[in-house]
């Protein structure tokens, strides 16, 4: 999607990361929200990342998402820089991922990172969260999340009625 008026802005520590956020993506695709998405490393390659979130608020971005595993700093480190909200992915690519949810999770009092599940749920659980943070102050995008949770009731139910019928 055009970077143009990009919204979100998605991060990930490595291009390894992007099967797991192509779930964010999908999601704010699903809600037509414009983003934009970069490798930037925490570790191999610092100033890139300072440089793209000390810069995002300035650029339209209302809030930054980042996906890391192993070591993950991505996400403190952009909120080290940034007052825009930060959503943190952990990923899974060692110890079933509790490195990476606790690397992102425990940040230090004053940098608050929004931690969600570890993989493609947590992924898609981003996008949602960022899109609820942006329907604080658009009554479109907060129509279009109770309209997605009515469809998602109606699958529950439907699935339900189905396992009545076997
Ligand atoms: C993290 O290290 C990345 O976010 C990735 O999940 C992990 C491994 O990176 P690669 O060695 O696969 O590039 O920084």
């Amino acid at each position: 999607m055009s970077s143009d008026v990009a919204r979100v802005a998605i991060l990930m520590g490595s291009i390894n990361d992007r099967e797991v956020m192509q779930a964010c993506a999908d999601t704010l695709d699903r809600f037509g929200v414009n983003y934009e998405w970069q490798v930037s490393s925490a570790h191999r390659t610092p100033a890139v990342t300072h440089a793209y979130a000390s810069g995002a608020r300035e650029r339209g971005i209302k809030v930054l998402i980042c996906g890391a595993g192993g070591a993950a700093h991505l996400a403190g480190a952009v909120a080290a820089v940034t007052t825009l909200p930060v959503i943190g992915v952990p990923i899974n690519v060692s110890l079933d991922g509790l490195d990476a949810l606790l690397a992102t999770v425990q940040m230090p009092g004053g940098i608050p990172v929004a931690t969600v599940a570890i993989g493609r749920a947590g992924a898609k659980n981003a996008a949602l969260l960022a899109i609820q943070i942006m329907a604080t102050s658009d009554s479109s995008l907060a129509q279009a999340l109770a309209e997605d949770r009515e469809a998602m009731a109606a699958g529950v139910s439907a699935a339900n009625d189905q396992l009545q019928q076997r």
